[in-house]
């Protein structure tokens, strides 16, 4: 695993878990945790479990007994990163955005799309798609549960910006991010929304705003990447530039002719890590939250008059995606249960193509997802936005193959 933040954090628990709670047909062996300060990532790599840790990713990527490269660095690294272990012939996870430009990103999709001729795995860390509840809805929604899909609302919703003082992490740094709400966390309600509905997003209006411009620089310690407890961050602290958006606001159209609207922000005042997805068709609707992510909210449009209203489906049962391997019927799952399932998925996809060759792609390609090229497609989303914005919110197109 390259990098070891707050997502080197998530992955660890994720190969860790994956291997205890599920069969797979391959065994998990955390090899070794990659940083740029040897002393930190030797004391991470201990907490997680990785077996070694090292400072030179290059060498780590060129090692002969390592099979997946995890990608877990701010977004700057990850195209530099995952070319260079994918030429290696290694299987690689990156974290989400796929890149900080559509060049970058169309450069992985393309050499993911030759490693994947020899057998390689490219998958982007989207883990919202592996909360059983979203997976279920997409079945549910492919099952024609709402009918033709009329309307699409999604908000990703955080609030850890809102302190003026909170201190100019990686995250609200362009060269470091790409971009900021919309590629860190609009991406995720992007690619939910591709996910469940299996529907491109075919054109953009969008508005960018920077609420606060200036931050203090942060201290030594990178934390988390949030605001919250980065560094000093008192008035006397030195102050630097914010390059990226606070708040991106877009409405898109869909390819099957629906108009949906996207909200992300930092600045939603309460709201700590809150993501809602809600489809609307003409036969039904159904609700996402993940502030209550064991729950889908069905609306059956076909239902009697006078007996219709939102079920609330509880997605604990074990004829649920994922489900059956944790607890018994009923006992809830959390955020950290997606890191896991992507494991689960890419290690089945990995020993898939491991045991039947190159030749034999339908059963990876099925677990194995996002891939580079959906990775990439979100990315042209997120650049058709950037130049909507930039063109005062005109519409506009979304880049295609
Ligand atoms: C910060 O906004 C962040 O950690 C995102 O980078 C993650 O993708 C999301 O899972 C939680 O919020």
């Amino acid at each position: 695993m390259i990098g070891h933040g707050f997502m080197g954090a998530a992955h660890s628990v994720g190969w860790r878990q994956a291997p205890a709670v599920f069969e797979l047909p391959a065994a998990v062996e955390m090899a070794v945790v990659v940083g740029r300060d040897a002393e930190r990532v030797a004391a991470d790599a201990a907490h997680w479990g990785w077996a070694e840790s090292a400072t030179d990713w290059r060498e780590v990527v060129a090692r002969d007994d390592i099979d997946v490269v995890d990608i877990v660095t701010p977004g700057g690294s990850h195209a530099e990163v995952a070319l260079a272990a994918l030429a290696a012939g290694k299987h690689v996870l990156c974290e989400k955005p796929l890149a900080n430009s559509l060049d970058e990103a169309a450069e992985m999709a393309s050499a993911a799309q030759e490693a994947a001729a020899r057998g390689v795995h490219a998958m982007v860390g989207f883990t919202y798609r592996r909360v059983p509840a979203v997976t279920f809805m997409r079945q549910l929604i492919a099952e024609g549960a709402v009918g033709r899909i009329r309307q699409v609302r999604a908000a990703y919703q955080q609030d850890w910006l809102v302190d003026a003082r909170a201190p100019l992490a990686w995250r609200l740094q362009k060269e470091h991010a790409g971009s900021g709400a919309l590629g860190d966390i609009g991406a995720h309600i992007i690619d939910m929304t591709r996910f469940v509905t299996g529907q491109e997003l075919t054109e953009v209006s969008g508005t960018l705003e920077t609420i606060v411009a200036e931050r203090p620089l942060p201290g030594s310690g990178t934390g988390h990447g949030l605001g919250a407890g980065a560094g000093p961050a008192g008035e006397e602290a030195p102050m630097g530039r914010v390059t990226v958006d606070d708040s991106a606001y877009f409405t898109a159209r869909l390819s099957g002719g629906a108009l949906a609207s996207f909200e992300a922000t930092r600045f939603a005042t309460g709201k700590k890590n809150a993501l809602t997805l809600e489809v609307f068709g003409d036969a039904g609707a159904i609700a996402f939250d993940l502030e209550d992510l064991n729950r889908l909210r069905v609306y059956d449009a076909t239902a009697p008059a006078g007996r219709q209203g939102f079920t609330q489906v509880i997605v604990t049962s074990p004829e649920h995606p994922y489900v059956g391997a944790w607890w018994p019927d009923g006992h809830m799952l959390g955020y950290e249960h997606g890191f896991s399932h992507q494991v689960v998925d890419l290690v089945r996809g990995i020993a898939s193509s491991a045991a039947h060759g190159p030749g034999a792609p339908i059963e990876p390609e099925a677990v194995v997802h996002p891939s580079f090229a959906e990775g990439l497609a979100v990315q042209r989303v997120l650049a058709a936005v950037e130049t909507s914005a930039a063109r005062g919110s005109a519409w506009v197109a979304v880049e295609r193959e």
